[in-house]
């Protein structure tokens, strides 16, 4: 008998929102627990793609904005193949960022539609759940200050909230809201009950195709 296949796990969010730590402790938990589980993050940065969108990422080059945005969406792409056999072989994927970062952050530039800027992502593997970390921009200001990458300002960050909230009314995606102001534990433990629920569905259910 084919074995199980993996959930597709997203987890989306602005800046300082804990998305990265909180990944980590969801595998860790889920591995623990005797769920095969891999962490993944986008952008990639250790692709050759990848490595075009980091040199902008940290103002190294200039890209043309549509330009970074299709790399962006190529980044996914190329990983796809490698997705599919995790997920396949029964593993868990928990993505830090998805294409839903990708519309946010584009779509925040003037003259950009969220339409647009949602197309190159179409037929991406579906995550079975997306977690969206909400913190409020005055919460995440009191976290500390943003680096020195591109988009990290607290007026960009607004304009990506914006963004984000437009996408999350999209039904076809099954979005669950996070409170990331809870401590660390609280927001693992809501991650992974979210989590433990869309790895029993995605057990019965076939991958399906996003924003299609
Ligand atoms: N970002 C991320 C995009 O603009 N488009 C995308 O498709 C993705 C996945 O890159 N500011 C932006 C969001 C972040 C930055 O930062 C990646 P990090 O710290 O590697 O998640």
């Amino acid at each position: 008998m084919a074995c199980k296949r993996g959930a597709l796990i997203v987890l989306e969010g602005v800046d300082k929102a804990g998305k990265t730590t909180q990944c980590h402790k969801l595998v860790q938990a889920l591995q623990r627990s005797g769920r095969p589980a891999e962490m993944m993050r986008f952008p990639d940065r250790t692709t050759t793609i990848g490595q075009l969108i980091s040199a902008y990422l940290e103002k190294k080059s200039d890209l043309e904005d549509h330009t970074v945005h299709l790399l962006f969406s190529a980044n996914r792409w190329e990983l796809v193949p490698l997705m599919k056999k995790k997920l396949e072989q029964g593993i868990t994927l928990v993505v830090d960022r998805y294409a839903f970062s990708g519309a946010a952050f584009t779509s925040a530039k003037p003259g950009f539609s969220l339409d647009w800027c949602m197309k190159p992502d179409m037929g991406l593997p579906k995550p079975d759940v997306v977690m969206f970390l909400q913190l409020s921009p005055t919460e995440a200001a009191l976290r500390g200050q943003f680096g020195e990458e591109r988009y990290e300002n607290s007026v960009f960050q607004r304009a990506v909230l914006q963004k984000f909230e437009q996408l999350m009314k999209d039904p076809s995606v099954n979005w669950k809201v996070i409170d990331a102001s809870q401590n660390v534990e609280d927001v693992h433990m809501n991650i992974k009950n979210h989590s433990l629920k869309a790895i029993t569905t995605a057990e019965s259910q076939p991958l399906g195709e996003l924003w299609q």
